[in-house]
């Protein structure tokens, strides 16, 4: 009989840090994406406790964040039996690998790294070598995995750039090795902004959590949080340069309705900012309401969390551990 050609599905990577609670940024910038590329790839997602601590986090705290987040991801929509879930400590290819590609990165190009640059200058007490270090880790994350796509907010698309120099560069000293990734970013909300600085972006590690919406918030929360975005003094519904506050509650309302911006600046034409203000927080408290009530019910089972990690690691394990063995072959190291 005849064999029919096996054509492989894309492959896409992601990942996010247990930094704290997830906020509307990395829902509708990034894990709303993964949830829909379930039905079209094949998909792996990291929890990054390994990139969390380049940042001081309490031991306890940290622990707890990851299952929490584990429990939230799948409150969002991950599912464990079509995607491969996992924590990145618990996988040993990924320290391994990034050894390995640090050796093939150049300090200049780390030291270009805006993200680099923003958090030594957010926390000049503890800059330390992992945070230089970020994309080299990352960079490992998506190439052990063959990764075609790696969807993303637009504050990744430094690093993953990145990794497609690290990656062709070691392909072009060792020999074909590694695919080169490509960034898949969301057409709307790739970037959400801070509602207490619209020039900034949204980021669960905020020191005011006004400037955030977690997913968890409440929806009276939610509203208060919205009723109090900045904007500006124009009273004019519509996206425009300048009006930055504005277009950060249109984007999101956009992406949460589905609306174009053209429909939004109708819909309100003549009415107040406190009038969308409240649609807006309506909408997203809305929109969060079913994660919500998932979200309870994960986080009481502590023995299906774990066992969704073990399960996670092991498949992590498995599927990496062919990469990393090809490049040590690659670059001459004894094999036992
Ligand atoms: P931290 O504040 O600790 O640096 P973070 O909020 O930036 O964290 P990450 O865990 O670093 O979140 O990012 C997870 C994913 O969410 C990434 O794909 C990132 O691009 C995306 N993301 C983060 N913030 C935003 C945002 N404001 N808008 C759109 N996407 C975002
Ligand atoms: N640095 C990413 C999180 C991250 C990641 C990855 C994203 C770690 N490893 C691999 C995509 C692919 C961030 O969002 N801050």
């Amino acid at each position: 009989m005849e064999q029919q050609p096996t054509v492989r599905k894309k492959r896409i990577f992601s990942a996010i840090q247990p930094t704290g609670i997830m906020t509307l940024g990395n829902y509708l910038g990034a894990v709303r994406n993964w949830v829909e590329m379930q039905d079209e790839f094949d998909c792996i997602y990291s929890i990054a406790n390994m990139h969390a601590i380049t940042v001081r986090q309490d031991p306890k705290e940290l622990r707890e964040n990851t299952l929490r987040l584990m429990a939230l991801l799948l409150a969002c929509g991950i599912d464990p039996e079509r995607s491969v879930l996992f924590v990145q400590s618990q996988v040993k290819t990924h320290a391994e690998l990034s050894w390995v590609l640090n050796c093939c990165t150049q300090f200049g190009e780390l030291s270009r790294m805006t993200q680099f640059k923003d958090k030594s200058a957010r926390h000049p007490e503890n800059i330390n070598a992992g945070l230089f270090d970020y994309p080299v880790l990352m960079a490992a994350d998506i190439l052990l995995y063959q990764a075609d796509l790696v969807p993303v907010g637009d504050d990744q698309r430094q690093h993953v750039e990145l990794t497609r120099n690290i990656a062709q560069r070691f392909n072009t000293l060792y020999g074909q090795t590694f695919v080169l990734p490509e960034g898949y970013y969301p057409k709307l909300a790739a970037r959400v902004m801070s509602l207490q600085d619209p020039t900034k972006k949204m980021s669960k590690s905020d020191d005011n959590p006004k400037a955030f919406i977690s997913i968890l918030d409440k929806p009276e929360t939610i509203l208060k949080k919205f009723r109090s975005a900045v904007t500006d003094s124009e009273a004019q519904i519509c996206y425009r340069e300048g009006k930055e506050g504005i277009n950060n509650l249109m984007s999101i309302y956009s992406a949460i309705t589905g609306r174009t911006l053209q429909q939004i600046t109708d819909e309100f034409a003549g009415k107040g900012y406190g009038e969308f203000k409240t649609a807006v927080g309506e909408a997203v408290a809305e929109a969060l309401r079913p994660v919500q009530e998932r979200y309870e019910a994960y986080r009481q089972d502590k023995a299906y969390l774990e066992g969704c990690c073990r399960k996670g690691a092991e498949q992590a394990l498995r599927l990496s551990q062919r990469t990393l063995e090809k490049v040590y072959r690659k670059v001459g190291f004894l094999s036992l």
